[in-house]
């Protein structure tokens, strides 16, 4: 069986198998086509719901409603696009991520507001929460496509009022699923870049709502915390940099996932290794050999 795995020593059944379980990008003879996330394509019509939002035209459509959320987003700190997910995408994230909940650790942690080292004196607030990283959610898979789609970029670009957008070069964060059980939450925190985009792919019964305070506020003890209430499929774009935001406590019975697209003003970030490891546990070559560049 292994053998099939890594493909040597197997017999000609076992690469036909092989390829109906892993098919390739392009197999013309079987007509089976697996898309892969690549930046050189952007149809999303089977992840978006392009008709809806009045993305399936050409042309400017992606960064204009961009731009149309851009006005909300500085005045608020926050804009969001209901509907924007295909309900057989949500079905398909969420029965993928589903899948891979046993391997997710959500040990209770407490961390300041931007992940640094806790000190005596340190202001912290409690995390039980975990992470689906980037490096567990396979090319195939609906949100890497969306991930490195050039339309997604452009339309978070816009939003955001900058020229481009890039992927993060970091293998593990940039694109990530948080994970908030029942009994969890999710800490208020400071992100690293200036804006956080969220996708709701499963909701809380009860709780598990994001709450930002406006830009700048330091205490959420005093400043007037806005909630945001989101249906699955929905997107939100939050400047999660000088927002103060946190995700309460989930209630019921289900497990509460969000899709988290971050997404860098210049190419090659790596999270600093320690930042890293307080929150996502654990690190990769890469971001050892970025923190020894630093
Ligand atoms: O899960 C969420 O809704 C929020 C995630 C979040 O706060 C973040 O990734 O910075």
């Amino acid at each position: 069986m292994c053998q099939v795995a890594l493909g040597w020593g197997s017999t000609d059944d076992d690469k036909d198998h092989t390829r109906m379980t892993a098919p390739t990008s392009a197999d013309a003879s079987s007509g089976h086509r697996a898309r892969f996330a690549d930046p050189e394509h952007d149809d999303l019509d089977d992840v978006v719901e392009t008709e809806a939002l009045g993305l399936a035209a050409s042309g400017s459509a992606w960064s204009d409603l961009g731009r149309l959320l851009r006005r909300r987003l500085d005045t608020t700190g926050f804009a969001g696009l209901p509907g924007f997910l295909r309900a057989d995408a949500v079905r398909s994230l969420d029965a993928e991520f589903d899948r891979l909940l046993d391997v997710v650790d959500v040990t209770p942690a407490r961390r300041t507001a931007t992940a640094g080292a806790v000190t005596a004196g340190s202001t912290t607030s409690a995390w039980r929460a975990g992470h689906i990283t980037r490096d567990m959610i396979p090319a195939h898979s609906l949100a890497q496509r969306l991930y490195v789609s050039p339309r997604c970029k452009e339309l978070i670009a816009a939003a955001t009022g900058l020229d481009r957008v890039f992927e993060y070069a970091d293998p593990i964060a940039g694109l990530v699923v948080t994970v908030v059980p029942p009994g969890g939450c999710y800490g208020w925190h400071l992100d690293h870049t200036d804006v956080v985009v969220t996708i709701a792919i499963r909701v809380a019964e009860v709780g598990g709502v994001l709450e930002f305070c406006p830009p700048g506020e330091p205490d959420p003890a005093t400043a007037a915390i806005q909630p945001v209430r989101s249906a699955v499929g929905d997107l939100q774009i939050l400047r999660g940099g000088t927002c103060l935001h946190r995700v309460t406590e989930v209630g019921g019975d289900d497990t509460r996932l969000t899709l988290v697209l971050g997404y860098a003003d210049r190419p090659g970030v790596i999270g600093e290794p320690d930042r890293t490891r307080r929150i996502y546990g654990r690190v990769t070559e890469a971001h050892l050999l970025a923190g020894a560049r630093r």
